[in-house]
């Protein structure tokens, strides 16, 4: 047995017929990859399934995946009808704010159950399965899969290769261990094509991204004492690019972590004017989700992310400095 908890949530999925899921608010490949594989599995199960995402859209970049035309965006959680489900899962989602669009309290009055790996992972559930050492939750239902006895067939195997591939970079990030490569060997031989999902997740890049992507480096500085690396985007350059899916997380996960002589680096983009989206990467083990957490956000050591509301894109910049530069080190 992988988990202990394996056992406990097929037992909860044996008694439900109506199986509702969830793809977290602004949902990646391994969101969707992960809850899309899980969707199958519970139909090859001969459940009702129904997958639902509070985001207005989802990311186009996996539009592979069986069953990704099925997933019902927008949905609104304070109007939404749970009482037609026997059952809630959702994966992926630390917290309140990335189950549901909105900031108010919420619990849906059905049984639910939490399958997560993110570092710091607050949201509740009746079940609930962490596993911060698993690169994805892709990787955490390839394991439980095999305490439920489940033989995948080609296309699940595509939707848990999506999300390893999508949340390691391609496999490149620290978080991947050589239980990962036997994982995504095993999917491989499975039939997912491991190249169409490399292509289609970090090569299928719209030109207009690459211009703005321009703007956002020449606004790069560094701190070489303290050993990182960031850029902050006013309203003013962001709207021109902001229609341009995920650009703001892609533009961190590109230039962030990768700068020689850093621990990490950071995006600070002002979405609207007065709001600012922060996102940090690290390039070494270093921890950005402290830094995350004292800005009243959060995510995992490697890919965090905080906003600032209500002050001014020069004064938003400078708050940022002050907490980034009291956490990170001189060397
Ligand atoms: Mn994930």
């Amino acid at each position: 047995m992988n988990y202990e908890e394996s056992i406990l949530i097929l037992d909860k999925i044996k008694k439900a017929n109506t199986i509702l899921l969830n793809c977290h608010r602004g949902a990646d490949p391994d969101g969707i990859g992960s809850t899309l594989s899980l969707k199958l599995v519970l139909e090859d199960m001969g459940k009702k399934v129904d997958v639902i995402c509070p985001s207005k859209k989802v990311t186009r970049q996996v539009d592979y995946l069986k069953g990704y035309q099925d997933i019902k965006v927008g949905i609104d959680f304070e109007k939404f009808d749970f009482s037609e489900y026997e059952l809630f899962i959702t994966l992926d989602t630390p917290n309140l704010s990335l189950l549901i669009d909105k900031d108010i309290f919420f619990k849906a009055d059905i049984f639910t159950i939490v399958i997560d790996h993110h570092f710091i992972s607050t949201l509740t559930g009746d079940i609930k399965l962490l596993d911060s050492k698993a690169t994805s939750v892709g990787e955490i239902l390839f394991d439980i899969y095999k305490d439920w006895g489940i033989l995948l067939d080609k296309k699940i195997a595509e939707c848990l290769l999506t999300s390893i591939i999508g949340d390691t970079g391609a496999l490149a990030y620290p978080n991947v261990t050589s239980k990962t490569l036997l994982i995504v060997s095993k999917l491989m031989e499975l039939g997912a094509d491991k190249n169409m999902v490399v292509n289609k997740i970090y090569r299928s890049e719209n030109f207009d991204i690459l211009k703005f992507y321009s703007k956002v480096l020449s606004r790069m500085e560094i701190d070489k004492e303290r050993r990182f690396v960031w850029s902050f985007v006013p309203y003013e350059v962001y709207k021109t690019g902001g229609d341009l899916e995920d650009v703001k997380a892609k533009s961190s996960s590109l230039f962030a972590p990768i700068v020689k002589g850093t621990d990490f680096g950071f995006i600070g983009v002002e979405e609207r004017p007065k709001y600012m989206t922060i996102s940090f990467r690290g390039r070494t083990d270093f921890d950005t989700s402290a830094i995350t957490k004292e800005l009243g956000g959060g995510g995992h050591k490697i890919a965090s992310a905080a906003k600032i509301e209500g002050l001014s894109f020069e004064k938003a910049s400078e708050k940022v400095l002050d907490v980034v530069r009291k956490y990170a080190k001189k060397s």
